[in-house]
């Protein structure tokens, strides 16, 4: 009987190699100039690991083959069956630059953002995963994720919903939980970017990874880093990992190759400043005109490095490609510092091949840089601010703007305070503004033709030092409007512990996510706005320490009185006379001398 168990259990570890699929790894990056001489850098790297069964505990299959080692673990124990991590820094200005790329979906708001969803028996069990995955990760990633407690977790309901094939095809064993955190004050460092590289197959040495370098990235006017990991499966239930590793850049050309020159800022010499000769000019007067648009600009100055010959993991040859307006733009491909250009003024998008171990490197020249592909509007645009000057409230306003002329724009407002920013929801007030007319309404919540522009909304107030209040609204903006939310708050006092440790200005509230959707509720794009800064009535932490100091003083005073009464004795003038004439300094040295010949004549007694 036992032996028959054996065979099977060969034969179906046999089959299951079989059908296993092997894993892959493809990068890519993509450079797109942008108006006033910035450029936009996207590192895209893709793996896909081999056939993964969690369910079935006979396996002893390893799937580590390009998916990093680090991860897979950390994933299988915690039943993570999907994670994002987003690790951004800067503001992107949509109105410079127009749409996020990708759509948004893979930038963050500033700091650090983390959501995933776990397979659990039930909320307990999931809630003791999402700990245990976040302090992994915080091992990791080195950033502070292992602060992330409950106090902090949301549960979205509309927004970040899973985008895993595999929740619609595998029957799970368990439910699957949904959890969100964001650290907005983490300051993003070269740290971070050394655990990404070591995710990758190439570990930073050749093909594309081989350009990122820290000082680099996080020199840059806005960057974003992104990790993703789903699971789907094929038709046959076969499961795998798809990881998406991300870094988009924004790197402002001019500033760059000025810093390359002259590393320590310094006036710009008389000589070469550009003066606007329409105004007045002379040694004296300079109204300086915009940077010139002429620019030559190559990877050695963006990134401090050239490409260091093909990656031979990939499954595909790696590409870089740009995004150019071909007839002012040149690309150029140095292969081992030899020119070859491979970009024709009829191509729009030219991509290069990465192939054998000559070192590449890519130059984009123009003399008219302020010509560059037209820009995609965003399909809204946000703005978040806190408003009041009061000690112990205040109040929150957001604007939308729908800038299409033609289409409503449907989307999904997300939000998450902390606990001690008590939120009043029955003060919310929306404002339309017809933006043809300039007319604007005001719609209180309590008013029922509100439902018309917010159909629905979640909110889960918070609960003091457990957790955070969370809102999620659904709202619909009509073309050519402008809407503006506005609610109060009360700012509740903390303990003394809770505050920082160190000198700061403010406390952080994480940026809100703005999901516009299509009329399947299929996610078009995804912002974030910019984290608010909210101070608290905070006591004045250097009290005790001047306490301590008067006390101290007032007590040396009163020691250093009370002492003399206690240990020197009071006499009168004429005691102290003739104590002092009964001391003199002859009459001391006499009574010594005294003293010594008395011990001297004892000894010869003796
Ligand atoms: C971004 O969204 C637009 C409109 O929904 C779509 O046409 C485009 O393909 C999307 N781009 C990417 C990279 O997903
Ligand atoms: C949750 O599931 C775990 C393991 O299955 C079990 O031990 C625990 O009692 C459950 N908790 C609740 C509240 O049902
Ligand atoms: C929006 O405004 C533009 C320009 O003012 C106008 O042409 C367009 O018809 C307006 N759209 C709607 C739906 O009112
Ligand atoms: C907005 O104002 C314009 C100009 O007054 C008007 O034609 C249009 O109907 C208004 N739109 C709505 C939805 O009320
Ligand atoms: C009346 C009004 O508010 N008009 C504004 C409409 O929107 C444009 C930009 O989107 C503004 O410039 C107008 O002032």
């Amino acid at each position: 009987m036992l032996q028959n168990w054996g065979f099977w259990l060969i034969v179906s570890q046999f089959s299951q190699v079989l059908c296993n699929q092997k894993g892959s790894f493809k990068e890519r990056l993509d450079f797109t100039p942008l108006p006033k001489n910035n450029l936009l850098a996207s590192f895209n790297f893709e793996i896909e690991s081999d056939t993964v069964n969690w369910y079935d505990t006979s396996s002893t299959y390893s799937h580590y083959t390009v998916f990093p080692k680090s991860l897979g673990p950390i994933l299988e124990d915690t039943k993570t069956r999907e994670l994002h991590l987003r690790f951004s820094q800067g503001w992107w200005d949509s109105e410079l630059w127009g749409s996020l790329p990708q759509n948004g979906s893979q930038s963050g708001g500033t700091g650090v953002e983390v959501w995933a969803v776990i397979e659990a028996n039930n909320k307990t069990e999931a809630e003791g995963e999402w700990i245990h995955l976040v302090n992994s990760l915080s091992g990791l990633f080195c950033a502070s994720l292992n602060f992330i407690d409950n106090v902090i977790t949301t549960n979205p309901v509309h927004s970040l919903q899973p985008t895993s094939n595999f929740i619609n095809k595998l029957p799970t064993e368990g439910e699957l939980f949904l959890f969100r955190s964001a650290l907005p004050r983490e300051p993003i460092c070269t740290e971070n970017l050394t655990p990404f590289l070591d995710l990758l197959p190439s570990k930073g040495k050749n093909g594309l990874s081989s350009l990122l370098n820290g000082h680099k990235v996080y020199d840059s006017q806005w960057n974003s880093m992104s990790i993703d990991v789903e699971t789907n499966c094929d038709d046959e239930l076969n499961c795998h990992y798809d990881l998406k590793q991300n870094i988009h850049m924004i790197v402002n050309t001019k500033r760059v190759l000025s810093k390359l020159k002259n590393p320590l800022p310094v006036p710009t010499p008389g000589n070469e400043l550009r003066c606007d000769r329409t105004k007045k000019h002379d040694a004296y007067y300079c109204f300086p005109l915009v940077d010139s648009t002429d620019i030559k600009i190559d990877m050695r100055d963006i990134f401090g490095n050239i490409i260091n010959g093909e990656n031979t993991v990939t499954t595909e040859k790696s590409k870089v490609c740009a995004h150019t307006a071909p007839e002012v733009w040149k690309v150029l491909a140095k292969v081992n510092d030899y020119e070859s250009v491979f970009a024709y003024s009829e191509v729009q998008d030219p991509c290069y091949e990465i192939s054998g171990t000559d070192t590449l490197n890519i130059e984009l020249k123009t003399d008219r840089s302020d010509i560059t592909l037209p820009l995609k509007e965003p399909p809204i645009t946000v703005s978040r601010s806190l408003t009041g000057y009061s000690q112990d409230s205040g109040g929150l306003r957001i604007d939308f703007r729908n800038p299409s002329e033609t289409e409503e724009v449907n989307f999904i407002y997300y939000q998450s305070t902390p606990w001690y920013m008590k939120t009043y929801l029955h003060t919310l007030k929306m404002t339309l503004t017809n933006n043809t007319s300039g007319e604007s309404v005001v719609i209180p919540i309590t008013d029922r033709s509100i439902v018309s522009y917010l159909p629905e909304f979640y909110y889960e107030p918070m609960v003091d030092r457990i957790r955070p209040s969370h809102l999620e609204l659904e709202l619909v903006l009509p073309p050519n409007f402008s809407m503006r939310l506005a609610y109060k708050f009360d700012k509740l006092m903390l303990k003394y512990a809770e505050y920082p440790p160190d000198a700061n200005h403010g406390f952080e509230i994480e940026p809100a996510i703005v999901t516009v959707v299509d009329k399947f509720n299929k996610v078009t794009y995804e912002a974030r706005t910019t984290p608010a800064l909210l101070t608290l009535p905070t006591p004045d932490f250097s009290m005790p320490y001047n306490v301590i100091i008067l006390t101290s003083t007032v007590m040396a005073l009163a020691f250093g009185g009370i002492f003399n009464l206690i240990v020197k004795r009071v006499v009168t003038e004429e005691q102290a006379e003739y104590y002092y004439q009964q001391n003199t300094p002859k009459l001391k040295l006499r009574r010594l001398i005294a003293r010594i010949s008395a011990k001297f004549q004892k000894k010869k007694a003796d």
